[in-house]
């Protein structure tokens, strides 16, 4: 009876072991997927609170290798749509994920871009060291109300990237009801 109990105890305590392992396993395989794929749910990059009208984005630059890092959450030459109300309040969160400089601006949704851009389209809708970049694993945060209502680009500001395909959409909508990110 003793040495069943044992057995049984072993028998517990290796379920026990086994299924946390599992699961740790199978999160750390979702977020190595996430990293790598640019199609998962859209709530990765936004934070709404819609009673305040305030929506907060992660913005990485370099999200994985896509366009050979010039991205922006994955996303290049406007294959990434940001929907954000009219009059909304803007918190974008600017990570540099890369081991060459980006930097992030908006702009009118109008081609060609500039080879260097400096004059954003909505005040404050800039970060830090435009034209140089922020270095490798670099942080800013921009802070600006969406208005007028209209189609922008989210373009990497260092001479040439923009060009290169670092840009993704950014709509500010008289129509949309609550803020959206297509990828
Ligand atoms: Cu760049």
């Amino acid at each position: 009876m003793i040495g069943f109990g044992r057995m049984a105890a072993v028998a517990a305590l290796g379920v026990c072991l086994t299924i946390p392992a599992a699961r740790r396993a199978a999160v750390h395989l979702a977020q190595h997927r996430d990293a790598g794929s640019p199609v998962r749910d859209t709530t990765t990059f936004m934070t709404v609170e819609a009673a305040a009208k305030k929506v907060s984005i992660r913005l990485y630059a370099a999200y994985g290798s896509q366009n050979g890092g010039m991205n922006f959450n994955g996303g290049s030459r406007g294959n990434q749509t940001i929907t954000v109300p009219l009059g909304w309040a803007v918190h974008i969160d600017f990570q540099n994920k890369d081991a060459i400089p980006h930097s992030a601006i908006l702009l009118p949704d109008h081609m060609p871009l500039p080879m260097q851009p400096d004059n954003p389209a909505i005040a404050r809708a800039y970060t830090k060291d435009l034209t140089a970049g922020i270095p490798t694993d670099g942080t800013d945060t921009m802070d600006f109300t969406a208005q007028p209502a209209g189609n922008y680009l989210i373009v990497c500001g260092v001479p040439g990237h923009g060009p290169s395909g670092m840009y993704i959409k950014f709509v500010v909508s008289a129509d949309a009801k609550a803020p959206s990110y297509a990828r």
